[in-house]
């Protein structure tokens, strides 16, 4: 029988702290319950669009502000985390004094899928929080390598949680008829190669030459330059893209464009693209910004945006390459 989340924690390492296990017990609970927050949305009504706009100036959902509460109810960390940094606030939020841990995390990521019925998922990260004082926004600006955990579970035809502790990924799904999370999937592994591109088509005019000539090539397929055919995919819902390289590699590129509001890049580097940038490495994937490693780059504001190419080795390095 597929062990549980709990078994196979209680089966890491004396090294990973009691009280780690323990909030990422807590985080697949609350991932449990926004799962059913976000099943039960088409019923409920609960998917609509609110007139109000979050701290990006995107709209925001009704289930974007729910699951976002959610997250915020104390009760949930058991005095484990002392503060939380969500992209739907525009700063840190206290929980408990004295809680170890910092938790950064989107509480429904592709929220604009949820009235077609497309993947969403929430994604998390775990520091470790200050000793001995008030947690302050500095706290929360880390290089993405300082993350002790991180993951994100995918709401679609299973609800699915990828989840990494430094030493591998691991994939675990809701068994509904055991009401448990099992482990699927032992150490994950990204294929080194890839004949499949996942990016956002419609901005190519918009794109800096390394990426146009990247993507130009695929498109080309085996009349051009890579001399193969390349098929592409874009679920507008990183955790949904992401989850497809997890399980079949790929590459992901959400570039910097030459446009204002893409010269930082769309995606954000502390809610989005560290959690997965670790989850990808730990699998056997590279995630950088077309330039230097997402875990290196050192945070400067809490929603920091960052390009980012990341999935299949062989292929993240070569838009790399082209980015010289
Ligand atoms: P676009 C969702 O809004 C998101 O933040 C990511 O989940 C997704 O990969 C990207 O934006 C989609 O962006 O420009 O294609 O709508």
């Amino acid at each position: 029988m597929r062990p549980t989340l709990s078994q196979f924690l209680d089966a890491l390492p004396a090294t990973v702290p009691s009280n780690l296990k323990a909030l990422v017990l807590d985080m697949a609970a609350a991932c449990r319950d926004i799962g059913q927050t976000v099943n039960n949305s088409a019923i409920t009504g609960k998917q609509g669009a609110l007139a109000q706009e979050n701290v990006q100036g995107e709209v925001q959902k009704e289930l974007d502000v729910i699951a976002n509460d959610m997250m915020l109810e104390p009760e949930r960390w058991h005095g484990r985390v002392a503060a939380v940094a969500s992209e739907e606030m525009d700063t840190l939020h206290p929980i408990a004094d004295g809680g170890e841990y910092l938790l950064v995390f989107d509480p429904i990521d592709g929220s604009s899928n949820l009235d077609v019925n497309g993947v969403v998922g929430t994604i998390f990260s775990i520091l470790d929080a200050p000793k001995g004082r008030a947690v302050t926004e500095a706290d929360f600006l880390k290089p993405g390598k300082e993350q002790v955990a991180a993951g994100y579970t995918a709401y679609g035809p299973q609800t699915t949680m990828m989840l990494t502790l430094g030493a591998g990924t691991f994939a675990f799904s809701i068994d509904h008829d055991r009401g448990e999370w099992v482990l699927i999937r032992d150490q994950v592994a990204i294929p080194e190669s890839t004949r499949e591109f996942a990016i956002n088509m419609s901005n190519h005019r918009h794109w800096e030459a390394p990426v146009r000539r990247y993507i130009d090539e695929c498109v080309a397929g085996k009349d051009g330059p890579r001399g193969v055919d390349f098929n592409m995919r874009w679920l507008a819902s990183m955790v949904g893209d992401i989850h497809r390289i997890l399980t079949r590699g790929g590459v992901f590129i959400y570039p910097v464009d030459q446009r204002a509001s893409g010269k930082n890049g769309k995606l954000r580097l502390l809610y989005e693209c560290n959690p997965i940038a670790m989850v990808i490495e730990q699998a056997g994937g590279t995630a950088t910004d077309g330039h230097q490693r997402i875990l290196d780059i050192a945070p400067t504001a809490l929603h920091q945006r960052t390009g980012v190419v990341l999935g299949s080795k062989e292929e993240v390095a070569r838009v790399t390459q082209y980015h010289g």
